[in-house]
């Protein structure tokens, strides 16, 4: 009998959402089997036939929405609404990569030589192994299952431990709409589980999303034993600036949504506001008092604008580096406290939080919380906001509100983050843009989107030569060594 563990509502943990088995070595060694298998004859599939797989996925997704949506809540602690978009993530991204099989899979080059020509097509990498996180238990699988698939690959999941029945879900309906037998394989348990597939010889490709510091960890380990092809999505420390022509109702709508929707805990969460001085006092007691009014507290009744974070750990966490924040001088605004939740015993509770005071070199402006806090900065100029926003170690997401064109663009060019909004806050990427970011954020790739398969396939340049004869490129065409 393997041993098992439970994965419980972040809102009323007495609710067990699952039981699942914690899997050894040897179970991902047989996944691993089940997965290069299947993939022989998955490779051999026409990739418009592997799309139309895909295509079907999507179709059952939606059919499924409102059923995953609520377990998403209940296993991930995310308000209904936002559960709904998880979901959709996966739906819309299903779309667009079963979109993808008819595209073009290459390009075509003229070549120096005459009847000679060159062209680039995709193959399969194998078997890729994926490590992925609670916080898109849905959204996020599909962005690294679907590319994967469509490029041929086979797969070995291992979810986050803390949604392991929203993966399981997924990929229930992967297989229910003609993934086949062996294809998508899911591993459950802990680091160790994660450890063993990162190793595994016979994965070719990692793909992870999580914590920078375990992400290091998976890198080299796939490096030890590989080289293999890692990609890495790590965390972010978002910034919103707002100058002084900002629309400030505009402004206070985005700060909501992007510091405390998700309780916080999105990679591309707000959690700095970089503020002109012009407007910082009026601003700061804008957003103060409409977070005040959120409701905090079940996320499956409607009226919930912020539901738990993931574990009462995440709560003592974040309570720490508030104290932090706190001690280094930071002046706490609102919440700054775990809190209790009508009708949900024991829920993971902190309250929306706001502290000011911060400066560049702030604890709370360095550290990536992943909680409902929020760190406000004064800046004096939009130069001092740019590189206050830059001065960090992550590259994710940023945005500017402005009505200047002239700063937006510039603003646009000089951000150092994958993602850049105008007049929008940190989050709610579209899944047919590349998703990812600078510095230590990722290791160079880009998930979704058009470069979403890059990181699931391998690039082969073809030459083709007509002439009949050998040609000797960088040599016959020239007439001499000069
Ligand atoms: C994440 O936080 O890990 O752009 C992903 C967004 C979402 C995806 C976030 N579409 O906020």
């Amino acid at each position: 009998m393997a041993m098992t563990f439970d994965s419980t509502n972040p809102a009323r943990p007495a609710e067990i959402v699952a039981s699942m088995p914690i899997h050894t070595a040897t179970d991902v060694e047989t996944a691993v089997r089940f997965a290069t298998a299947a993939q022989r004859s998955w490779a051999k599939l026409p990739v418009p036939a592997r799309g139309e797989v895909i295509a079907t996925i999507g179709e059952v997704l939606t059919r499924r929405k409102a059923e995953l949506a609520n377990l998403v809540s209940r296993e991930a602690g995310k308000i209904l609404v936002e559960a709904g978009g998880d979901v959709q993530e996966a739906i819309d991204m299903a779309h667009f990569v079963a979109g993808q099989a008819r595209n073009a899979w290459g390009t075509v080059h003229p070549c120096e030589m005459p009847e000679k020509f060159g062209f680039t097509t995709r193959h399969p990498v194998g078997v890729v192994g994926m490590i992925t996180p609670w916080n898109f238990p849905v959204a996020i699988p599909s962005w690294k299952i679907f590319p994967a698939l469509l490029a041929g690959n086979g797969v070995v999941i291992k979810p986050s431990e803390f949604a392991p029945m929203c993966c399981e879900q997924f990929v229930a309906a992967c297989i229910e709409a003609g993934a086949p037998e062996g294809l998508i394989n899911v591993v459950h348990g802990f680091g160790d589980v994660g450890a063993a597939l990162t190793v595994h010889p016979g994965v070719r490709a990692i793909s992870f999303t999580g914590s920078v510091a375990t992400g290091r960890r998976v890198a080299s380990a796939a490096m030890e034993v590989g080289p293999k092809l890692v990609s890495l999505e790590l965390g972010g420390k978002n910034a919103m600036i707002v100058m002084d022509d900002a629309d400030l109702d505009l402004v206070v709508d985005g700060v909501i949504f992007g510091a405390f929707g998700t309780s916080g805990q999105r990679c591309t969460s707000t959690s700095r506001l970089v503020a002109h001085r012009a407007i910082i006092d009026e601003l700061i007691q804008r957003v103060t008092s409409r977070a005040a009014q959120l409701m905090v507290g079940d996320p499956l009744v409607a009226t919930t604008d912020v539901g738990p974070v993931i574990t009462s750990a995440s709560v003592a966490r974040i309570h720490d580096m508030v104290q932090t924040a706190v001690s280094e001088g930071n002046e706490l605004l609102l919440g700054g406290s775990p809190i209790a939740a009508t009708g949900c015993d024991g829920g993971s509770f902190y309250a929306p939080t706001i502290l000011s005071g911060a400066h560049r070199n702030s604890f709370i402006t360095r550290n990536e919380v992943f909680g409902p806090v929020l760190a406000v900065l004064e800046v004096d100029s939009f130069d001092e906001a740019i590189e206050t926003a830059n001065d960090c170690e992550y590259g994710l997401s940023s945005s500017i509100y402005t009505r200047d064109v002239n700063h937006a663009m510039r603003a646009l060019h000089d951000l150092d983050t994958g993602i850049v909004y105008i007049n929008a806050p940190t989050i709610g990427a579209e899944i047919h843009l590349p998703f990812g970011g600078n510095k230590f954020t990722g290791n160079g790739y880009r998930e979704a989107g058009s470069r979403g398969l890059e990181q699931f396939s391998e690039t082969k340049s073809v030459y083709i030569d007509y002439s009949g004869r050998l040609q000797k490129a960088q040599i016959d065409n020239r007439d001499s060594i000069a």
